[in-house]
């Protein structure tokens, strides 16, 4: 796989105006990005359709639903309107929600990431026990794509265990949160990187340090 798709930016910056700074300079290297609420809540829906419009790069809308499934649908709804490729969705609410955003998401010919496992330490507090279920929930529902942690590589291992290999996976906590790329990668096919990159002084150096570490 070509070496852009296997790094997601998550643009988790303040303003739209930012985004765009800094999507000008890193999009040439670049498939995909995240957007999620630090953005969404400040610029609105309108941030999704502006980076999809400007950039013509895929848009996973990180919202971790987690709501009934009536509220899930609009939620879903909503975010595909605005050119949402795909949406990441929790899986600990219950295969009903999660039904009903992978229902929404075809309707509009967009695709769902289930969430399995989180990376943060208190991941390990009410998520980590369930987590290995709701992968193969996923998995009993016939979902593609699915978000793991970089942080435990072992947990992460178990996760594509149970998705099989011909599943897609995607990986955050690279950098700041400890994770590493090279390593991620064994077992995920993309790495979501966020401050790493954006808040470095100089950002296209930091993805293209990042880029030759995969590549090497
Ligand atoms: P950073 O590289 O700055 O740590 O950002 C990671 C991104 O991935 C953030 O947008 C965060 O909300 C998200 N994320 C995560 O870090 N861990 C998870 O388990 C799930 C996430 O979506």
């Amino acid at each position: 796989m070509e070496v852009k798709n296997k790094i997601i930016l998550a643009l988790d910056v303040p303003t739209t105006r930012k985004a765009i700074e800094i999507m000008d300079n890193l999009s040439d290297n670049l498939n995909t990005v995240k957007i999620g609420y630090p953005l969404v809540l400040a610029e609105g829906l309108e941030s999704v359709t502006r980076i999809k419009e400007e950039y013509g790069c895929r848009v996973i809308c990180d919202f971790k639903v987690a709501d009934i499934p009536a509220t899930n649908e609009k939620i879903a709804d909503a975010t595909f309107k605005a050119g949402a490729d795909a949406l990441i969705v929790h899986g600990f609410v219950g295969e009903d929600s999660a039904a009903s955003c992978l229902e929404t998401a075809t309707k509009h010919g967009g695709e769902i990431f289930l969430l399995t496992e989180m990376s943060h330490p208190g991941a390990a507090q009410f998520l980590q026990p369930v987590s290995m279920d709701i992968a193969r929930m996923g998995v009993k529902m016939g979902i593609h794509n699915y978000v793991g942690p970089s942080t435990r590589l072992d947990r992460l291992k178990k996760i594509r265990n149970i998705i099989g290999e011909d599943s897609f996976l995607i990986s955050p906590g690279v950098g700041v949160q400890g994770g590493d790329p090279q390593d991620t990668l064994e077992f995920a096919n993309a790495i979501i990187v966020g401050r790493s990159i954006y808040l470095d002084n100089d950002p296209v150096n930091a993805l293209n340090s990042i880029i030759d570490s995969i590549e090497l």
